[in-house]
């Protein structure tokens, strides 16, 4: 089977993980640019002070998009590059940053696809509260038509957040992301409301636009399975599945909390202040959204947490490896035995993959997806100045070829963006996890070189995936 004629083919990126030009061209301050710049918060003290210098190499970086023949490209906007204060004046530079970004994909006839919020907050908004604050909703959701007005003409897909489960657990749980607040529950679900009703509001505002684009979210996406069959286990595994899950899905797919997450929240005292309007424009957004962006990496592999004491919370283990038990400590996620992992500890399995998506139709029915993220974290193995990045080419064969039988079983996928269309700069390590198709060489100027996956992607492109 070829991949149906409208799958989109893609790969991605995130302003902060690529752009650099930190402070140039009137480009307000981000969260990300403070406190990656706290010691010890990122790996080696790695920041996007200057990234790959996506910035200044747009051109030469779609360049080479369009030879490996990419049909779409998925990058975020920096809030902060168009809106410096967060709200009010606009940088009219930062418009024409991301004007030169798309005009210079539909050259070459790639499809924009562009995410609103990737986690570079403007840091005024930060030192006001956040995600806490609802003023951040209202500022939201004015720079979202700023950008609605500019790009609209041209981007016709457009996703509003990107991961709020990680953005705000790693922000408001485990300390890792800013505000690095640790175990805060309270603020935690305040956020993620908070953010959920800035999705909402954005989509009614794009829809009264009448651009006539699509408009969804993109979630985290790990299913959880239980370890065994023990049924302590299974009963773990179905509450991981409705606060991992469901919490973060049913607000936008049904426009509704999962009534057992708000039972048990409100037993924690972590029970959102919100009110009768947000909770109706969340039930009004839920019809007009037009799809699910799927980031997917890994399952997690469930169990009764057991353990009284902590584990405690370190950089390594706050980002997708398993290994910790859940904010409430219900459960927790383990490595097996029996499964594979990659150097950084996150599970690689196609089967975790497309079984989860079965259960996402069972549950939400005949909703459109994408694959907004996938891809191989690795230290590229360079033999002769080529890179061979094969485990990344098997890598992504099973993930696509999972995608494939999902659609061949009715399941409404429309495309998959591999992460990342280059190498660039990880939140919290540095440069050293790449996931690119394009080698960025960071001790000679960072030049591009094409890896032994560019040509790989390349070719399944071409012929729309039939030998997988
Ligand atoms: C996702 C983010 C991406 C990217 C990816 C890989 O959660 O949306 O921005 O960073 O994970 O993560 P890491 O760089 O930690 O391996």
């Amino acid at each position: 089977m070829k991949f149906p004629k409208d799958f989109l083919f893609g790969a991605a990126s995130a302003s902060y993980q690529v752009e650099g030009a930190w402070n140039e061209d009137g480009k307000g301050l981000s969260n990300w640019d403070v406190f990656s710049k706290i010691p010890g918060k990122t790996f080696e003290g790695t920041n996007g002070d200057v990234a790959v210098d996506h910035y200044h190499r747009y051109k030469e970086d779609i360049k080479l998009m369009a030879e490996m023949g990419l049909e779409s490209y998925r990058f975020s906007i920096s809030w902060p590059r168009i809106i410096p204060n967060g709200v009010g004046e606009v940088n009219q530079k930062g418009l024409e940053f991301y004007n030169n970004v798309i005009d210079e994909c539909l050259k070459y006839g790639i499809v924009p696809f562009v995410t609103l919020y990737h986690w570079d907050l403007p840091q005024v908004l930060e030192e006001k509260g956040g995600w806490t604050n609802k003023e951040t909703v209202d500022a939201f959701v004015k720079y979202a038509e700023v950008c609605f007005n500019a790009f609209g003409d041209r981007v016709k897909h457009w996703i509003t957040f990107n991961e709020t489960v990680v953005f705000c657990a790693l922000g408001y749980l485990a300390g890792a992301h800013p505000p690095a607040i640790v175990g805060d529950g309270k603020k935690y679900f305040q956020a993620t409301h908070n953010v959920f009703t800035a999705h909402a509001r954005s989509i009614e505002l794009y829809k009264s636009l009448k651009q006539y684009g699509e408009i969804g979210i993109t979630h985290v996406f790990s299913p959880a399975f239980s370890v065994d069959e023990n049924p302590e286990n299974i009963e773990a595994t179905m509450h991981a599945r409705e606060v991992d899950t469901h919490w973060y899905y049913d607000p936008i797919l049904k426009g509704e909390y999962p009534e057992y997450v708000v039972k048990h929240i409100e037993k924690l005292g972590f029970t959102p202040d919100w009110t009768e309007e947000e909770l109706a424009v969340i039930k009004r957004a839920a019809d007009k959204n037009d799809f699910i962006g799927l980031n997917y990496y890994q399952p997690q592999r469930v169990m009764k947490n057991d353990v009284s004491e902590e584990v405690e919370r370190t950089r390594e283990n706050s980002t997708g490896a398993p290994g910790n038990p859940s904010f409430d400590g219900v459960y927790k996620t383990v490595m097996m035995d029996d499964k594979k992992y990659t150097k950084w500890g996150w599970e690689i399995s196609p089967e975790g993959f497309l079984a989860g998506l079965r259960l996402l139709k069972e549950r939400y029915g005949d909703v459109k997806m994408y694959i907004t993220e996938n891809g191989l974290g690795d230290e590229d193995p360079i033999i002769e100045d080529e890179i061979v990045d094969i485990p990344r080419i098997k890598y992504i064969e099973e993930h696509l070829s999972a995608v494939k039988m999902a659609i061949q079983e009715g399941i409404n996928m429309k495309g998959y963006y591999a992460w990342s269309v280059i190498d660039l700069l990880s939140w919290l390590n540095g440069y050293k996890k790449q996931y690119g198709f394009i080698y960025v060489d960071h001790k000679n100027n960072l030049e591009r070189k094409k890896k032994a996956s560019f040509h790989w992607y390349k070719n399944v492109i071409e012929t729309r995936g039939e030998e997988l």
